[in-house]
C-alpha cells in the first residue's frame, strides 16, 4: 500500500512538473521612449475589451522571447523593436505564463499604431494607476514606475 501510494505521489508531481515546464509563454513588450511606456487598449474578446495591456503574445515553437516581442510588435504595431532584457517575474495567467520584456524602438522606426488594438497610447509613470489594466499587467505596474523614473 506504502508503494502504491508513493507511486501516485511520484506521478502526480510529475505531471505537475511537467505543466510547469510545458506552460506556454505569453510575452509582452514594455516599449519605452522618453520615459513612456506603450500601453495598448485590447479590441478583443469581449470580456477584456476596452482594457489595458503592454503588447505581445504567444511564443511561437522553436522561437526565442526577444523574437517573439520583435514579431508581435511588427504585426499589432507595425513597428521595430529592439528587446532589452527581463522586467519584473514570471506571471500566471489563464493561457499559460506571462513574462514582460523591455524594448526599445529602433531608430526611425515608424511610429506604432493600433493594427490590432482598439488604441495606443505613450504613457507617463504618473498616469499608469490610472489606467483599467488587464490583471496580470497590473502585477507589473510597480517595476515599470521604477523602470520609467530611473531614465
Ligand atoms: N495576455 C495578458 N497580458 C498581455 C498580453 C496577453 O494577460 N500583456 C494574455 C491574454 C490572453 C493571452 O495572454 O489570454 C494571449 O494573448 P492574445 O489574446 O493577445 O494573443
Amino acid at each position: 500500500l506504502v508503494h502504491r501510494l508513493l507511486a501516485a505521489r511520484a506521478a502526480a508531481l510529475t505531471q505537475r512538473a511537467t505543466a510547469l515546464v510545458a506552460a506556454p509563454v505569453v510575452v509582452a513588450t514594455a516599449l519605452v521612449r522618453d520615459g513612456r511606456v506603450l500601453a495598448a487598449q485590447r479590441s478583443r474578446p469581449a470580456a477584456l475589451a476596452g482594457r489595458w495591456e503592454l503588447p505581445g503574445g504567444r511564443v511561437e515553437p522553436g522561437e526565442s522571447e526577444a523574437d517573439a516581442v520583435v514579431r508581435e510588435c511588427r504585426e499589432e504595431l507595425g513597428t521595430i523593436v529592439r528587446p532589452d532584457g527581463r522586467l519584473g517575474t514570471d506571471l500566471p495567467i489563464e493561457a499559460g505564463v506571462l513574462r514582460v520584456h523591455r524594448a526599445t524602438p529602433v531608430p526611425g522606426a515608424p511610429e506604432p499604431r493600433p493594427l490590432e488594438h482598439r488604441d495606443v497610447r505613450w504613457v507617463e509613470p504618473h498616469e499608469l494607476a490610472d489606467l483599467d489594466w488587464v490583471d496580470a499587467d497590473r502585477a507589473v505596474l510597480g517595476d515599470l514606475a521604477a523602470e520609467l523614473l530611473s531614465q
